[in-house]
């Protein structure tokens, strides 16, 4: 027979590290991936497919009652949006849903179930769920946002969060915000990586008429991607994903023009990664004989002029005082200009399919009514690569604020209320990780202010960077000088130490487009390069599309005038804040359990270290001790008076305990303003109403009978 094992931690008798990891993993060979902390869901990735996402599953879990199935994500998604009704709790309607874990733990797998799941529960199939489903849950945004790496086969190379907008029980509409997409990426890819998905699909899955209209040649002859293609039968996977990208374009309602245009802007970044430069004896720069085919092949895919695209690679041009001044590059500025072209190019693209989703996506309402929420937040994962450089820093710099979004909730905000309201309770000790976000946050001397005011100075270099960082630091906890050559730095972060490779991090941060470059791709003969590049900063500092018509995601648009993007970054991680700190969150924490990608097996050293760092073992002792829902004696009173079948009880904390007194809830504590439940009690209320409910239906009922048979 089979061992009945836990399925929520917080029932654990004994609680120690080793006991958590041996209840996990024994769950974890008999394929329980998923286990609760209350009210906090544990996934363990199983790099297999498993039976238990059928639709016969998702069916029971649809307003179920959560202890009388198995732990899962769907129940997550049941749960979030039960409360996003009022139908389980007094907290804010607005839900956010944050799932977190390293890179490749199964976070975007999860968000796609959450999605699916949430669709499912507003019943109605109407199209725009299913336009939701299709869009936020894959082809398009993942093609184009995400790569192969050496954590992850299909690693978000962007943060998202997924805001579904609903009014009473039916979605009206969807918007997803998108994070910092990792645009290096076009121009290099370490070991054992690859380019964006979108380069592969296409040159797999486009057909040999479009190929030649493209001016798509051998995807081996590609720099940018290496010089590398897959292997014939991966090459059938990514020929089928591009027709499901084709299909995906479709419904979103891309237009024929519009498509090809991406397509050929596409083809364009590949060409003009082959333009190689040298400069001659007499000191002269000039595109080498080889590649003079790719710059005009260049030129013809962005539709610009090859002199001019010639110019803009080779000189800058700035004006001072009215007077245009040429200033000539040497070869490595040649090849910055190069990088950075197709870094833009392909940044815009992307932001303009997420703001054309967006469109379609709106919710159509009238501006009175009132639309509720549930975010889903999924972002890239804590990374740490054998080199890390700007793009990790803000990667690990969004995990730690993530950590301080749960910690806050978990621990902090929670003892603290009891110490307020005069709550028996014994401290648990967490790991406050606020000095590590102060260290990257804090004004004025935080890391992010530093290199921005490093960045200010067209003279500095990344060196002068990391040398004021170790000035400034040296003494700081969380960060450690490294004595090298090359600009090194680390961090502690609360999941390890990262060390950084400080080199070409100004360049990143600053991310200008000189004017003559935006100059060029203005006047190209493409329509959507000419809009995507025509922003206009209004007054107010936003960034707005010159010509009409062309909504932007305002993340990606860069100016000579814009912000740093730490400080982009910065601005947007704390909007998200503000707005997850105002909704009742739910969590999901996503395990790794090895390295490999493996399924079935799972390496305890490594699943130990994610324990560990995501203070899991403290949040059991506190989802144990705790008391996770804290309703005020009002709220308290306006939801559950009707147990009493008493009508105009006062709204005070006599009321509280009379109410409470006529059920058979213990374990409840009353404080000086409000009342504290174990994360279970919820539930038990709401049972004890849905009952009460249906009883005053039955009664309604045997009523009505009477008043029948009496006539
Ligand atoms: V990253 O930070 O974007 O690099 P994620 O998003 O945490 O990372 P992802 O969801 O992409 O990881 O999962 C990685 C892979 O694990 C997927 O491509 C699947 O092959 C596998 N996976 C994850 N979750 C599940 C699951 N519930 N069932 C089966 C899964 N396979
Ligand atoms: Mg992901």
């Amino acid at each position: 027979m089979e061992y009945k094992l836990p399925e929520d931690l917080a029932n654990l008798s004994e609680l120690h590290e080793t006991s958590l990891l041996e209840v996990l993993t024994a769950r974890f060979k008999q394929n329980r991936i998923y286990t609760y902390i209350g009210d906090i869901l544990v996934a363990v990735n199983p790099f297999k497919y498993l039976s238990i996402y059928e639709r016969d599953v998702s069916e029971q879990y649809k307003c179920h009652d959560k202890r009388s199935l198995p732990p899962h994500v769907f129940a997550v998604a049941d749960r979030a949006y039960q409360s996003m009704l009022g139908r389980l709790s007094t907290g804010p309607k607005n839900q956010c849903i944050v799932i977190s874990g390293e890179s490749g733990a199964g976070k975007t797998e999860s968000t796609k179930l959450l999605l699916r799941h949430i669709m499912e529960l507003c019943k109605a199939n109407s199209q725009l769920e299913q336009q939701i489903l299709q869009v936020c849950n894959s082809h398009d945004i993942e093609a184009f946002g995400n790569a192969q790496t050496v954590m992850n086969d299909n690693s978000s190379r962007f943060g998202k969060y997924i805001q579904l907008r609903f009014h009473n029980s039916s979605v009206k509409g969807a918007k997803i915000n998108e994070y910092l997409l990792e645009k290096s990426r076009v121009v290099h890819q370490d070991d054992g990586e690859q380019n964006f998905h979108i380069f592969y699909f296409m040159l797999a899955g486009i057909s040999a008429e479009d190929k030649e209209m493209y001016g798509l040649l051998d995807p081996r002859r590609y720099r940018y991607l290496n010089g590398r293609f897959g292997q014939e039968d991966g090459v059938q996977i990514w020929r089928s994903k591009y027709s499901d990208v084709c299909n995906a374009m479709d419904m979103v309602g891309f237009e024929e023009q519009e498509k090809v245009d991406m397509m050929t802007i596409l083809a364009g970044i590949l060409s003009l990664g082959n333009i190689a430069f040298e400069t001659t004896d007499s000191d002269v720069l000039r595109v080498t004989e080889a590649s003079r085919g790719w710059l005009k092949a260049t030129a013809g895919q962005f539709g610009v002029q090859e002199e001019d695209l010639l110019k803009s690679l080779t000189c800058t041009t700035s004006v001072t005082r009215g007077e245009a001044i040429q200033r000539l590059h040497n070869q490595q500025q040649a090849e910055d200009a190069r990088d950075s072209i197709a870094k833009v190019a392909y940044g815009r693209v992307f932001g303009w399919i997420v703001s054309k989703i967006n469109e379609l996506l709106a919710p159509q309402v009238d501006a009175d009514v009132e639309l509720n929420e549930i975010g889903i937040l999924d972002i890239f994962g804590f990374e740490n690569f054998a080199v890390n450089r700007f793009e990790q820093l803000c990667i690990n710099l969004a995990n730690e604020q993530l950590q301080y979004f749960f910690n806050h909730h978990i621990f902090l905000m929670e003892q603290k209320e009891y110490k307020q309201e005069g709550i028996e309770w014994e401290t648990i000790v967490y790991k406050d990780n606020k000095p590590i976000l102060d260290l990257f946050l804090t004004k004025p001397i935080g890391i992010l202010s530093l290199l921005d005011e490093q960045s200010a100075f067209p003279q500095a270099t990344d060196r002068d960077f990391v040398d004021k960082l170790n000035s400034k630091f040296k003494t700081a906890p969380n960060f450690e000088v490294v004595r090298s050559h090359t600009p090194l730095f680390t961090i502690v972060h609360y999941a390890g130490k990262v060390q950084y490779n400080g080199s070409g991090f100004l360049e990143k941060n600053r991310d200008t487009i000189p004017a003559n470059i935006r100059e060029l791709f203005i006047n190209s003969v493409t329509p959507l390069l000419s809009v995507l590049f025509a922003a206009t900063i209004s007054r107010t500092g936003t960034l707005m599309p010159r010509k009409a018509k062309l909504q932007v995601s305002e993340d990606n648009f860069n100016s000579t005038r814009k912000q740093s993007v730490g400080a982009q970054f910065k601005h947007s991680l704390a909007v998200l804040m503000e707005k997850m700190f105002v909704a009742s969150p739910h969590f999901v924490r996503c395990i790794k359990p090895n390295r490999s990608k493996q399924p079935d097996v799972l390496d305890s050293q490594l699943v130990m270290d994610q324990l560990r760092y995501n203070g899991l073992l403290e949040t059991i002792r506190i989802r144990r001790d705790g008391f996770s829902w804290r309703p005020t004696f009002t709220e308290f009173v306006e939801r559950y008076n009707i147990l009493l079948v008493k009508p105009n009880l006062p709204l005070d904390k006599e009321s509280c305990v009379t109410i409470l007194n006529s059920t058979e809830l213990s374990g409840w504590k009353c404080g000086l303003s409000r009342l504290f439940f174990k994360y279970w009690h919820q539930e038990e209320l709401a049972r004890l109403l849905e009952r009460m409910g249906r009883a005053a239906v039955v009664i309604q009922k045997n009523h009505r009978m009477r008043i029948c048979r009496r006539k």
